[in-house]
């Protein structure tokens, strides 16, 4: 089962409260405060794990409690701190507010550990209100309360590209025959029911990742088939392929949809940089002009045509996307110094 989408309540650890307690020792007869504080409650932290795939771990355990702070003892101990509560997600993880919406925390990178909720404070125990006119308080404080949230988590894909297409086009050939990745392949739409991701080395050294989600068909984006699901899936990729079957009665109006459907459940994933690969070329080789579309490639994954060089189009791709990134961000920081005023001659008031 793939799951990508829970709710779960955490709790991070209330302060322990602080101690009111007088020194006792025989032949002493009025020992001075010695209350000691509480101790600090456990603090909601959540980590990515690069092990897990996706968050049916918690179908399970929904709630997550950081411990109590201990409270303050005697001779001025200090309460023990609560131990924290650390929930592993899967990279790609967004963790939202369940009522607002807001998002809290965006869990990208492998090893990442963030601090979402702080526990409640220590107490303080009486012996910090001893003063030279008060040498008996029995003052203390409370320890300060947790945090209790209920949140979203949901799972989203980190992937250099992202494959489109109808249930069949091939998608999920292609990217066993370019990466390492066994995604099930068979001659029936929706084999695929949950996405995979590929590693495809493009160059000595280089690769990217490429995700394959289930078949999307009309009426995807208002949740017909499985596709409408998965689409947050290629939300987070730089490159849409188009996978569209050659051999299909009208090619170019698959793809007609496939962009409707997009542009349908995100206008700005119908945007975003994309090739258009015709898949199957082993099966039919119909003329450019009886095709009347705009295509990229035209391969065959079964055959291997064409195959290496739309890996290598697409490494060239994303490294050039990189670079103007990379430019585009060196000017945004330029600009936070403020540029000189120009001189442009004389000013008309
Ligand atoms: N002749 C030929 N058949 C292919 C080629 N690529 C894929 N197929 C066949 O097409 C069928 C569907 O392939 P899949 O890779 O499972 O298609 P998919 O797009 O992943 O399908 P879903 O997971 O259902 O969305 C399988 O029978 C494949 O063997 C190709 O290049 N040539
Ligand atoms: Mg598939």
């Amino acid at each position: 089962m793939f799951i990508d989408h829970v709710e779960i309540e955490v709790r991070s650890g209330k302060g322990g409260d602080g101690c009111v307690s007088f020194h006792r020792e025989k032949y002493v007869r009025k020992g001075g405060p010695d209350g000691g504080d509480g101790g600090r409650g456990g603090d909601v932290v959540f980590l990515t794990d690069a092990g897990r795939g996706n968050l049916l771990d918690f179908k399970w355990s929904r709630s997550f409690e950081a411990e109590n702070g201990q409270q303050g003892k005697g001779r001025n101990m200090k309460g023990r701190r609560g131990k924290d509560i650390v929930i592993k997600v899967p990279v790609g993880t967004q963790i939202r507010d369940a009522e607002s919406g807001e998002l809290l925390l965006d869990m990208v990178a492998e090893g990442q550990r963030e601090v979402l909720f702080n526990g409640g404070h220590g107490g303080k125990g009486n012996y910090r209100f001893r003063s030279s006119t008060n040498q008996a308080p029995r003052e203390f404080t409370e320890g300060g309360p947790g945090h209790e949230r209920r949140l979203q988590l949901e799972l989203k894909i980190l992937a250099d590209v992202g494959l489109v297409g109808f249930p069949n086009a091939g998608k999920s050939t292609l990217l066993s025959v370019i990466s390492a990745a066994r995604p099930k392949v068979a001659d029936y739409p929706f084999t695929t029911l949950v996405p995979n991701v590929g590693i495809v080395p493009y160059a000595q050294y280089k690769s990217f990742a490429m995700a394959d989600i289930p078949g999307l068909i009309e009426g995807a984006h208002e949740g017909k088939g499985l596709g409408h699901q998965f689409l947050r899936h290629v939300e987070r990729t730089r490159l849409l392929l188009y996978l569209v079957d050659v051999s299909s009665e009208d090619p170019a109006e698959e793809l007609e949809v496939l962009r409707r459907e997009l542009q349908a459940y995100a206008p700005e994933l119908a945007r975003r940089p994309s090739l258009v690969v015709l898949t199957k070329a082993d099966i039919t080789t119909p003329s450019r002009r009886k095709l009347k579309m705009e295509y990229d490639f035209l391969i065959s994954s079964v055959a291997n045509r064409r195959v290496k060089s739309l890996v290598s189009r697409i490494g060239e791709m994303l490294e050039r996307m990189q670079l103007e990134e990379e430019r585009q961000e060196r000017a945004a920081s330029d600009y936070e110094v403020p540029p000189h005023r120009l001189d442009l001659g004389d000013a008309e008031d």
